[in-house]
């Protein structure tokens, strides 16, 4: 026995509370509706791994080993599709956010419980809608359903993949407006803006990206619809409508999206970094503000995606100007948890590894970026797998990172349970370096190169290629582990105690699990956040 677990006693918390599957199905505590999410997008993941790998499988061999052109058009398009609006986009937001976003603030459930459960229907029907349009045969538009292929062309299934992820929004929206009025209405007494967990902050940011950003993209995919089944001229120019303006209205949410991506996993780096480092987080107030900086610049840069799209250079500039300055909020924050790092006592338990992994890789992610939004350069990588190599960083080496290290850290306080330390951390290291192996080499590729969304390719790109797939094999490896593990540490798994890492913040001052209502009694806060150099005066663990 670790010195993090106590002795078993039997007491009634929220996932004892109830047995049975309609008592999860109509569920309104939002620890409950985070399970049903996590269940969900895991789901969802493992539909976009598997056609990644057989992508990368494809890719073995510069003739194609295994797939038809057509297919392979059709495995990137249900890739990209679920992988970001199915499994990133509400990831850390709807599974950590809505288990942990009350209890931060000290609150007994969300402000709305009802449509926090309804968020989580819409967001099923528009997935089995995704489904539907996969099993059916597929659609080939690219995650992007880029006019006027997507309106004109495809006889594939386009409605149905647009249709679910229209109807998907209005789960983000929901989710998005029922955290910003929870985290206006419900905070504990004592609970200033400035003593908000950075967690929260992030989650702010990120709601109102949901809130103003999806309704665009929803709104360009019926305008899509309109125009394939009514045939009114919209994008097509015969009918008198302009096929660029689909990428701007796509853009106008899809690049803040990548901060929806981004933000939270953010949020969860700066709970883990000074819990880790035992020390508080530097500067809270810059890494506060740079969240809701990172979401005002990430509405006005859409453009970068434009610059070989024949908007004006005047345009070109102004977007390239805009998207480098994104990059100052980005690494304000980065500069703020390496100083928190700095001097602090640090243990190397598995989510700090994710947070650590996450720091290197977003910065890679973020260098690169800037390549991106030069004009210049943007011109030579347009569309080769530089750009394949600089999101997955982002989005992967990033995003994904963020959601481990975080599913890892509050593990204990959603189950009650421990897992297996040596295993998490392998993990994390085979994913850190299955992770690099498969897409640093996709860097030289399409500086090389490459283009993207090609079956085939040239015979001198094959070296990199295998090594490539060679990686993503040993990634697939390293998310399989974890599967396995949790899924044995939420029955088998040492009881946890409440607060096995000795961490500040409201939610590990309940049980773990915790009771239907979170808090015994509500909380009163009297300190600022991250009190960590009170430590010597001893934090109530277990
Ligand atoms: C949450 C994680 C991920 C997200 C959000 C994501 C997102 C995307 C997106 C948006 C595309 C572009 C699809 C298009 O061109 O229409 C893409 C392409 C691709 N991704 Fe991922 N991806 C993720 C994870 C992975 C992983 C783990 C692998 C590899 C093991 C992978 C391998 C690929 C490949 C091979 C392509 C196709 C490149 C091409 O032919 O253009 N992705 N991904
Ligand atoms: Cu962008």
């Amino acid at each position: 026995m670790s010195s993090a677990e106590v002795a078993i006693e039997p007491r009634i918390h929220y996932l004892n509370v109830d047995y049975g599957i309609k008592s999860w199905l109509l569920t309104t505590d939002h620890k409950r509706i985070a399970w049903l999410y996590l269940m969900a997008i895991t789901f969802f993941f493992t539909i976009g791994g598997v056609a990644a790998t057989l992508m990368r499988l494809n890719l073995l061999e510069p003739q194609g080993l295994l797939l038809e052109p057509e297919t392979y058009n059709k495995l990137f398009s249900i890739h990209g599709i679920i992988m970001v609006f199915f499994f990133l986009v509400p990831s850390i937001p709807a599974v950590l956010g809505n288990f942990l976003l009350p209890m931060m603030l000290g609150a007994r459930d969300v402000a709305f419980p009802r449509l926090n459960l309804l968020s989580w229907y819409i967001f099923m029907t528009g997935g089995s809608l995704m489904v539907y349009a996969v099993v059916a045969g597929g659609v080939d538009t690219g995650w992007t359903f880029y006019t006027p292929l997507s309106s004109l062309y495809l006889n594939t299934h386009v409605m149905a993949a647009a249709g679910g992820v229209f109807i998907a929004g209005f789960s983000s929206i929901l989710t998005g407006l029922n955290f910003v009025v929870t985290i206006h209405k419900m905070r504990a007494p004592g609970l200033t803006w400035f003593r908000l967990p950075l967690f929260v902050w992030s989650m702010y940011a990120a709601s109102i990206i949901f809130i103003i950003g999806t309704p665009v993209v929803a709104i360009s995919l019926a305008l899509m619809g309109i125009e394939r089944f009514f045939h009114v001229g919209i994008f097509d120019p015969a009918l008198g409508g302009d096929p660029v303006l689909f990428q701007h209205l796509f853009w106008f949410y899809s690049h803040p999206a990548v901060y929806v991506m981004i933000l939270p996993s953010m949020g969860v780096i700066s709970e883990l970094i000074p819990t880790f480092s035992k020390k508080k987080i530097f500067g809270y107030h810059f890494v506060a503000f740079s969240s809701i900086a990172i979401a005002a610049i990430g509405f006005l840069v859409w453009g970068h995606h434009m610059f070989v799209s024949g908007q004006s250079v005047y345009a070109g500039l102004v977007f390239s100007a805009l998207s480098m300055a994104v990059a100052i909020p980005s690494a304000i924050k980065v500069f703020n948890w390496t100083a928190t790092l700095y001097k602090g006592s640090i243990s190397y338990e598995a989510p700090m590894l994710y947070a650590l992994g996450f720091i290197g890789l977003f910065t890679i992610g973020g260098l690169t970026g800037l390549y991106l939004a030069s004009m210049g350069l943007d011109q030579h990588v347009h569309d080769t797998y530089f750009v394949i190599a600089h999101f997955h960083y982002i989005m992967v080496g990033g995003a994904v990172m963020g959601y481990l290290g975080g599913i890892h850290y509050w593990w204990p306080k959603m189950t009650g349970r421990l897992y297996p330390d040596g295993w998490a951390r392998v993990a994390a290291i085979i994913i850190f370096v299955g992770f690099n192996l498969t897409f640093f080499p996709q860097f030289i590729l399409g500086y090389l190169g490459m283009p993207r969304r090609y079956a085939v390719y040239p015979a001198e790109f094959h070296t990199l290629n295998v090594v490539s797939t060679a990686g993503a094999s040993i990634l697939g490896l390293g998310y399989i582990i974890p599967l396995i593990y949790l899924a044995w540490s939420a029955r088998y798994g040492p009881i946890a105690g409440p607060n096995p890492w000795k961490s500040t913040g409201l939610e590990w001052t309940t049980s773990s699990p915790p009771i239907t209502h979170n808090f015994e009694e509500t909380p009163v806060v009297t300190e600022e956040p991250y009190g960590y150099d009170r430590l010597a005066e001893g934090i109530p663990v277990a």
